[in-house]
């Protein structure tokens, strides 16, 4: 079925990580960003939406930008590739999950401790790191109640450096893992980019999952499919006692 065997590279003895992209969360209706037809990056500029000179200069449309993406992320629920990867948790050795998803979707299925590189959707935060829930009802512009800066999303704007403690994680638990499985990204922004190659010149076993064969071929194993399919078939291929 998979042109392979998944009891090589995944069982119950193996140390393993995952790296998730948006096409995990394709499935749960989700928009991925850089799909041509359908992506968020199709539709919006990331210029005027996802970097902190957006914010400076249109604070009030960005936050109704992710305001609108939180709301639809709040109508949506998890699917099985959510699920199977919050399986996952009980039966390796050692598991993590790492997510560049801010949308908490895999903690919604179940999973725990995700190393969520680009933040989350549902906080807020203000420039001096003060964190906060969204307001409910939310009503622009809605400020830190500590030092009374505006609010936004605690999510990595593109420029925006990524919380040091979260990538030192991934990158002990990658350097720990036997194997390192790349599912739903395009692997374009960095440095979640890099990590592919980095596991593999670590001599890591990898395996890819993805509709795209563009998206990450180059890894040892290549499952060509979407998430929610062919995850529950590959749990299901393994012996796991
Ligand atoms: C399916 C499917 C299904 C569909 N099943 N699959 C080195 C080289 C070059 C540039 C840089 C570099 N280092 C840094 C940069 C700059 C920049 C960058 O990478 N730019 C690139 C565009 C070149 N990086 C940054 O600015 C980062 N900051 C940084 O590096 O600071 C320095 C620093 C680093 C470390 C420590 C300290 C300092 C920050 C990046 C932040 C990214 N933020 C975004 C937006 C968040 C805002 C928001 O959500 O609104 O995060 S960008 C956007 O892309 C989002 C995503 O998390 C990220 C990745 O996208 P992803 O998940 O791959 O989605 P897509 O759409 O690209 O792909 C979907 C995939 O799913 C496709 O392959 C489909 O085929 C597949 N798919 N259906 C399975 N059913």
């Amino acid at each position: 079925m998979f042109g392979f065997n998944p009891n090589d590279i995944l069982n119950a003895t193996k140390k393993v990580v995952v790296l998730t992209g948006a096409g995990v969360s394709a499935e749960s209706g989700i928009p991925t960003f850089r799909d041509p037809m359908e992506g968020y990056w199709a539709e919006f500029d990331p210029e005027t939406l996802a970097t902190p000179q957006a914010f400076r200069k249109d604070p009030r449309l960005v936050m109704e930008w992710y305001q609108w993406r939180r709301n639809k992320v709040l109508s949506s629920a998890p699917n099985p590739a959510h699920f199977e990867l919050a399986e996952w948790q009980k039966r390796f050795r050692s598991y993590t999950l790492i997510t560049q998803n801010v949308d908490g979707l895999h903690e919604k299925a179940g999973s725990r401790h995700v190393l969520e590189m680009h933040g989350n959707i549902h906080r807020l935060r203000c420039q001096n790191m003060h964190y906060h829930a969204w307001p409910e009802p939310y009503e622009y512009p809605a400020k830190c109640h500590v030092c009374s800066k505006l609010l936004r999303p605690d999510i990595v704007w593109f420029g925006e450096n990524l919380d040091l403690k979260i990538l030192a994680a991934c990158r002990a638990a990658i350097l720990g893992a036997d194997t390192f499985v790349v599912i739903g990204t395009s692997g374009i922004v960095y440095p979640a980019a890099g990590f592919l190659d980095a596991a593999q010149k670590m001599g890591k076993a990898t395996l890819v999952i993805n509709p795209d064969p563009g998206s990450g071929a180059q890894a040892q194993y290549f499952i060509k499919g979407k998430a929610g399919e062919v995850l529950p078939q590959l749990s299901h291929a393994i012996d796991w006692d």
